[in-house]
């Protein structure tokens, strides 16, 4: 059976969680990261050099990087579902994944960390001020990506989706102040009427 390595609140291990779990795939789930530890471990860097999560084993074939990891499940899994056949179609959504991490990440991840993961007297308001006018701007990129199109690789769930949609309920359940994007809360809409979504990603933040 499938391994995932990974605890439940981290963005990443979310993806592959989503994944799976649109797959259909069973799986078993070893807690690692943060509070749980085994990341540091010699055993776990020797499959997992960057000592983060997720990793995925699969029948001694190893793999680290969440996008990766998704694009592999997708691949082998959905191909002509979640993992469109046709090149172009695949380039079009897969885009959206190099996307948000260069774009999404940066920004957004200052935020969550100062806003759920440290106590108020050591908050840094001028990064959250900053971070979060930035990151309101990638959604304002999001709503334009999504003009003409439910899902962003066109009429159905794809693998970019995956990759973007777990920042899009990280973004609503910030407490922060968001501009009105109706493409986005549409697509937001859409992701929580899928039971894995609700399942692994629409969660309180933590
Ligand atoms: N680019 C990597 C990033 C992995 C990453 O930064 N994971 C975080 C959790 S979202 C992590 O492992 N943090 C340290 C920890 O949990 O101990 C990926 O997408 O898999």
């Amino acid at each position: 059976m499938l391994k995932l390595w990974g605890r439940t609140n981290s963005i990443n291990v979310m993806k592959v969680l989503w994944a799976l779990e649109e797959i259909g795939l069973p799986y078993e789930r070893i807690d690692a990261g943060m509070q749980f530890g085994v990341v540091n471990t010699d055993e776990y860097r020797a499959i997992n050099p960057n000592s983060r999560v997720p990793t995925i084993e699969e029948d001694g074939f190893t793999l680290f990087e969440s996008n990766t990891i998704v694009r592999y499940l997708c691949a082998k899994y959905s191909m002509g579902g979640l993992c469109p056949e046709d090149l172009r179609s695949r380039a079009d959504t897969e885009r959206w994944m190099d996307w948000v991490t260069a774009q999404v990440h940066p920004v957004m991840t200052p935020v969550f960390w100062n806003l759920i993961r440290t106590t108020p007297d050591k908050r840094n308001p001028i990064a959250v001020a900053e971070n979060t006018l930035a990151t309101n701007r990638t959604m304002e990129i999001l709503d334009w990506g999504l003009v003409r199109r439910p899902y962003l690789g066109g009429g159905s769930l794809t693998v970019g989706d995956i990759a973007v949609g777990v920042w899009v309920h990280r973004w609503y359940a910030l407490p922060i102040e968001r501009p009105d994007l109706p493409r986005v809360r549409a697509y937001y809409e859409r992701l929580l009427e899928r039971s894995a979504y609700r399942l692994h990603v629409s969660l309180p933040l933590s």
